[in-house]
């Protein structure tokens, strides 16, 4: 039985990838954080097939002493500090986690001696991209980082290469861009306008407060993505892959279509800091903006080129964005219910 072992497994994609990788027939252990209160609620429905063990990408020991016990066929670096406004304000730990837990992953498979037999996946992302440098992004395109986020995270797409090249090691980054779901952490924009715009439908809030609502991004849904990361590494020689639905919108379409799903009327008014969006049914603003939520550095636009990873994954999305949201919103109503 082949062996897979998860970091960040208990975070939206570790949950869906832990299903792909249960349903296919894998033996699948999880890193889980220590943490006072609990955190496994994305992967409760499975919590059983799953072994789980404490560990974190900040203590070398412990990702040494799992890869060393657990010798795994494949290993999925997907545990992230992930939010980018939040590196800002904590980018020290942004860079201990997503940049140096790279390395200290990379360094417990070479210590045990597995690097002729380990597969490696890198969670590795579009902000790498940050302020585009070519339109659409492909693996060839120039990155230039935003954020402490993608500054990390450039670092960890780096280092697996070097490591590739180095060591020989089956190390491969899948550079995924903005991809969404259900199970989404709720301070991410998609997930806080369903659920917001859900519980302002139900009478339960009164109104949901956004930045940038004119920044555009290249939405997929995870379940598709996280097939991407399990064929990239099917591959026989490693290699980095873009995966991204090759469609952009706005996070305004993205209200818009939201507001439609969910039997809204509104009329949007003002500009900048002060654009509203207001319930013409009731007169009341549902939507407002505050400078809170602007990031110090923005990524303005994001739109993928996956034509690599079409031709040689034989990958492609199977959700659109309509879909996406669909699904997202009946979520967000059940669970309100
Ligand atoms: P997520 O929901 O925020 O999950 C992050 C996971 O990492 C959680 O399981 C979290 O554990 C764990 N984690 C955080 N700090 C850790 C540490 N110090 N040691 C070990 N585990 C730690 O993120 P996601 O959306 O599933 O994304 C998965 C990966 O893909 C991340 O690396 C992210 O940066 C990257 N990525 C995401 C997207 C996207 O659009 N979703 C796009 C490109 C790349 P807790 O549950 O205990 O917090
Ligand atoms: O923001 C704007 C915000 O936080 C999307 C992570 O998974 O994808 C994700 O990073 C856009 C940004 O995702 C709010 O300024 C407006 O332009 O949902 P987000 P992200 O920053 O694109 C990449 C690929 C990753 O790798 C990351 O791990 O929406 N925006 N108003 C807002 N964003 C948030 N969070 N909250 C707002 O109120």
């Amino acid at each position: 039985m082949r062996k897979a072992l998860i970091s960040g497994i208990t975070g939206q994609d570790g949950s869906y990838l832990a299903e792909i990788l249960l349903d296919k027939g894998y033996e699948v252990h999880g890193i889980l954080r220590r943490s006072s209160s609990f955190n496994t609620s994305r992967i409760d429905h499975i919590f059983d097939q799953l072994k789980l063990h404490y560990g974190d990408l900040v203590d070398s020991q412990s990702l040494s002493s799992l890869v060393s016990d657990i010798k795994p066929d494949e290993i999925y670096n997907l545990g992230a500090q992930s939010h980018v406004k939040v590196s800002f304000e904590i980018p020290d730990y942004t860079a201990q986690v997503d940049a140096l837990g790279t390395l200290r992953f990379l360094e417990a498979i070479r210590s045990c001696g597995l690097s002729e037999t380990v597969k490696f996946y890198q969670a590795s992302t579009s902000e790498l991209y940050g302020l585009v440098q070519e339109v659409p992004q492909k693996e060839t395109t120039p990155f230039y980082p935003r954020s402490p986020y993608g500054v990390a995270k450039l670092y960890g797409y780096w280092i697996v290469k070097n490591y590739r090249e180095a060591y020989g090691l089956h190390a491969s980054s899948g550079i995924l861009f903005n991809h969404e779901s259900p199970r989404r952490g709720e301070t991410f924009v998609t997930k806080k306008i369903t659920k917001g715009l859900s519980r302002i439908k139900r009478g339960m809030q009164e109104k949901i407060t956004l930045g940038n609502i004119y920044a555009k991004r290249d939405w997929g849904h995870a379940k598709d993505f996280c097939n991407a990361m399990w064929l990239i590494l099917q591959q026989e020689k490693p290699d980095d892959y873009v995966i991204s639905t090759d469609q952009q919108v706005s996070v305004k379409d993205f209200i818009n279509m939201c507001l439609e799903i969910l039997g809204f009327s509104v009329e949007w008014k003002g500009e900048g800091i002060n654009e509203v969006c207001i319930d013409t049914k009731t007169g009341k603003v549902i939507i407002d903006i505050s400078k809170k939520y602007f990031r110090p550095s923005e990524v303005e636009t994001l739109l993928g080129d996956s034509t690599k990873a079409r031709k040689q994954l034989n990958w492609k999305p199977t959700y659109n964005l309509k879909d996406l949201a669909k699904e997202m919103i009946e979520y967000d109503l059940e669970e309100i219910k």
